[in-house]
């Protein structure tokens, strides 16, 4: 096990005080951080101690401690998996070479991309959620924000060190700008689109968790089995700690609807608003918009762009070692989902430009798996509803689809259709305004907003009711 040095000003487990000139950037970078933190962070929060896990070690068993801490002193630290002794490259032109200590010199741009791209997306989210703090529907969820927050903090700092360690200069300015651009800003948006949108409300939030945190999910696992062997150990690493963010999203999507299912059961009637809850229509219209901007992710369905990352040996398929193919795909075809006209079809296309596509069904299944849970809440209550997954063409901004209008159950249509359905499909502005009126704080423990159901259990064996941020 490696064992983390809490002595040191950046935790980290790979040698840092051995490397005098990585050191000393990492901690002039530190303060710009910590100063981003303070502006950008949760707002409102910056004082108050809450009850957070703190990665201590990468040894699978007890990799985290729980403690109260104030979020500035947060140990964001530099951790990576345990290297695999004599990994190989396990996909693409190099397959089968000795996985890459070094950035390969005839990859460093594209990879150089690649960890930026990933790097951007954690400080944005942090920045897109940091006024939730003050409408947290209770302290278990408060606490729950906070957590992930710190830990995108730390998958940043995971990226810049990759970025300071092994591509000099430009790496220290990709750092560096990192800290700068901002979400949603016109002149210095965040990198990919989904964040760039707003997170006013819980509801969004959660929505974000499931769906967008998935992405992450999907392309750290992707990024995880790369030939460059310190971007594959960081990916492992981050994944443990990604697991949290996918329970909760998942468990607050659940909650809201197990909430709404009761109220809908007390007062037998789908208008639950007037009762405070959230309606399932409107649950409906949340899962639309959040998982078409997250389907976008994935970029288009055809892409070079991918081709040649897993040529590269940078970027793997999803469990790509678990599959029993000859991980090269030159003479390999997939099936893919096409617009064709005013159709949609499937159409077998050559399996390497098709690995986006291909990325985005294994979170499309992974996204089921948790549907299937809250539709089994919505059963268990006696309603006759069932939430669904929009088609992977609705609403999209990237791939071929975005030059359609095609409806949630996969109908090409006319603008003049989208028009007059698009309130029933996507929150609309009364939506809005009704779920940010939902949103007033609720911070005696062990008590919760009307709109969403207790957890089963609480944090780390704690009871629910526990103070898991203190406030006064
Ligand atoms: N928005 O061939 P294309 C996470 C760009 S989330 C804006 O279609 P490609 C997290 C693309 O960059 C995980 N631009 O796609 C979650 C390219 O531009 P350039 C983040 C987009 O390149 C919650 C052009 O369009 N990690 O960790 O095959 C909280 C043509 O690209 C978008 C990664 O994404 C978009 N949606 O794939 C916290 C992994 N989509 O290069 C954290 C690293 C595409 O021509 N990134 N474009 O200027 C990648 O693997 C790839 O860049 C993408 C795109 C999968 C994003």
């Amino acid at each position: 096990m490696a064992g983390i040095d809490y002595t040191e000003r950046i935790p980290n487990n790979v040698n840092l005080s051995e490397n005098r000139r990585l050191q000393r950037a990492l901690e002039e970078w530190q303060p710009r951080f910590l100063e981003w933190w303070k502006d950008m962070g949760p707002d409102g929060f910056q004082a108050k101690e809450a009850y957070l896990r703190t990665a201590v070690s990468v040894d699978a068993q007890g990799w985290a401690k729980f403690d109260y801490l104030r979020m500035p002193e947060y140990r964001w630290g530099i951790f990576l998996a345990e290297p695999e002794p004599g990994r190989v490259i396990g996909f693409g032109d190099h397959k089968g070479k000795p996985a890459w200590p070094d950035v390969p010199g005839e990859y460093r741009g594209v990879l150089r991309r690649l960890i930026v791209t990933q790097g951007d997306t954690e400080p944005a989210s942090v920045e897109q959620q940091r006024h939730l703090g003050r409408t947290c529907p209770s302290l278990y969820d408060l606490r729950n924000l906070f957590q992930v927050n710190v830990e995108e903090g730390r998958h940043l700092w995971a990226m810049v060190y990759l970025l300071d360690a092994h591509f000099g200069r430009d790496g220290r300015e990709e750092s560096e700008a990192l800290l700068q651009r901002r979400s949603g800003d016109r002149d210095k948006p965040r990198i990919l689109g989904a964040f760039n949108e707003r997170t006013p409300d819980w509801l969004s939030y959660y929505m974000f968790c499931f769906f967008t945190d998935r992405d992450g999910k999907y392309q750290l696992a992707s990024l995880a089995e790369s030939g460059f062997d310190p971007l594959s150990r960081t990916c492992r690493f981050m994944l443990t700690e990604e697991a949290h963010h996918m329970f909760v999203g998942e468990t607050g999507v659940g909650r809201i609807v197990q909430r709404t299912c009761e109220l809908m059961r007390e007062h037998k009637s789908d208008d639950v608003r007037k009762f405070g809850g959230i309606d399932l229509a409107t649950i409906q219209r949340y899962i639309n918009f959040h998982c078409s901007v997250s389907l976008d992710l994935f970029g288009s369905e055809v892409s070079t762009n991918a081709a040649n990352f897993y040529t590269m040996g940078l970027k793997g398929r999803f469990e790509e070692t678990k599959k029993p193919d000859d991980h090269q795909l030159k003479e390999a075809t997939y099936p893919v989902v096409e617009l064709d006209g005013d159709r949609i079809t499937t159409r077998e296309e050559p399996a390497l430009v098709s690995l986006n596509e291909r990325l985005r069904d294994d979170y499309v299944a992974d996204c089921v798996r948790g549907l299937t849970r809250w539709n089994e809440t919505i059963k268990r209550h006696g309603i006759d509803v069932e939430l669904a997954l929009p088609h992977r063409g609705f609403h999209r901004a990237i791939g071929s689809f975005a030059e359609a209008k095609v409806s949630p159950d996969g109908r090409v249509i006319s603008e003049a259709e989208w028009d007059a359905r698009r309130r029933d499909w996507l929150p609309t502005e009364e939506d809005q305004a009704f779920v940010q009126s939902l949103m007033r704080p609720v911070v005696e423990p062990g008590k919760f907003a009307c709109w969403i159901a207790p957890p089963s259990r609480g944090i780390n064996g704690k009871p629910v009711d526990f103070e898991y941020v203190r406030l006064g």
